[in-house]
């Protein structure tokens, strides 16, 4: 569906989340398929945010606030709703998935999140046959950047280790939001457990690049980037986010979720150069949404 014409064909089914923080709505629903038939789809609309250029046409005789309720007054402080007008340009961003499979519904369901312990024990008999069971379809897309088949005009750096190219989340422009993704071409790291200490080259290499790049082409200067690993992250083909520092509140930075770079490559420093790996040894604990895959065995055999 690339037009409003397409869109209109949406039948709705039901909210799988409402983020009031984000202003956006999840819906499930679909789409009429090539041959009469429904094609499962996920849309996702949010409202976009208010332009600063606008900052000083809100309010006067032909303000955009056209209308207003009060809704409290007490001491110094008030609020109330107001209405833009309709012709407000580009109130919303609609993001749509389709066809999108069982997974993708429960990735975008809202989900009650638990915490759980993952020791190494654990990792080994319930996590590890997880990733390696994965379906490789589900990391295509990686793949494709990394054969460069797909995004090959966005990429922005690339050697025979990696690749730093602006993640999916990305608008392209806002540096205020600046997120690029980095990809290792190495399809043996999973995740951050199969990091050793022989990595620290390749992660100081992904950090000086990031560094250099959005040096380079946004003026961004030292100490502008927040760069994190997830664990557990939704694709294992190991990579790196790159985020603008004063980008704040999003969830994907959750603590037990993103584990920062730099303190992974000084973790891995202080490895010794004999026996298990530091990242073979800890317990690492994480949220875990009731829909993921891993939840049901997590959460019973966590401590
Ligand atoms: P993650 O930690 O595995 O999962 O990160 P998350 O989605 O739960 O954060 C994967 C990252 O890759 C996310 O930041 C996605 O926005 C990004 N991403 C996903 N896809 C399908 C694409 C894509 O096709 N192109 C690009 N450039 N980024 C993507």
């Amino acid at each position: 569906p690339t037009s409003l014409e397409k869109l209109n064909k949406f039948s709705f089914e039901r909210v799988l989340n409402e983020d009031p923080l984000t202003h956006s709505l999840t819906l499930l629903g679909a789409f009429p398929g090539p041959a009469a038939d429904r094609v499962q789809a996920i849309v996702r609309i949010e409202k976009t945010a208010l332009d600063p250029d606008r900052g000083g046409s809100f309010f006067g005789d032909n303000g955009l606030v056209k209308r207003v309720t009060l809704e409290e007054s007490t001491d110094i402080y008030t609020w109330l709703f107001g209405w833009l007008p309709e012709e407000r340009e580009r109130d919303v961003k609609i993001n749509v998935i389709c066809p999108a499979t069982e997974v993708h519904v429960h990735k975008y369901t809202k989900q009650e999140l638990v915490m759980v312990r993952e020791t190494p024990e654990l990792y080994e008999r319930i996590v590890k046959p997880y990733i390696s069971a994965f379906p490789s379809a589900r990391t295509q897309w990686v793949e494709n950047i990394l054969l460069g088949h797909s995004e090959q005009s966005k990429v922005l750096f690339s050697s025979p280790e990696f690749l730093i190219l602006p993640d999916m989340k990305w608008d392209l422009t806002t540096t205020s939001s600046l997120y690029l993704v980095a990809l290792v071409q190495d399809r043996s790291v999973r995740s951050i457990r199969d990091l050793r200490r022989t990595h620290i080259p390749l992660l100081s290499a992904i950090r000086r690049e990031a560094e250099r790049i959005v040096k380079e082409k946004w003026g961004l200067g030292k100490g502008t980037l927040r760069m994190y690993i997830h664990y557990q992250p939704s694709y294992y083909q190991f990579h790196v986010h790159i985020v603008n520092a004063n980008q704040a509140g999003m969830m994907s930075m959750a603590v037990g979720q993103a584990h920062l770079l730099d303190d992974i490559i000084s973790l891995l420093e202080i490895e010794p150069d004999e026996g298990p790996g530091i990242f073979e040894r800890m317990t690492l604990t994480y949220g875990l949404g009731d829909q993921h895959g891993l939840f049901k065995a997590m959460h019973t055999a966590s401590a």
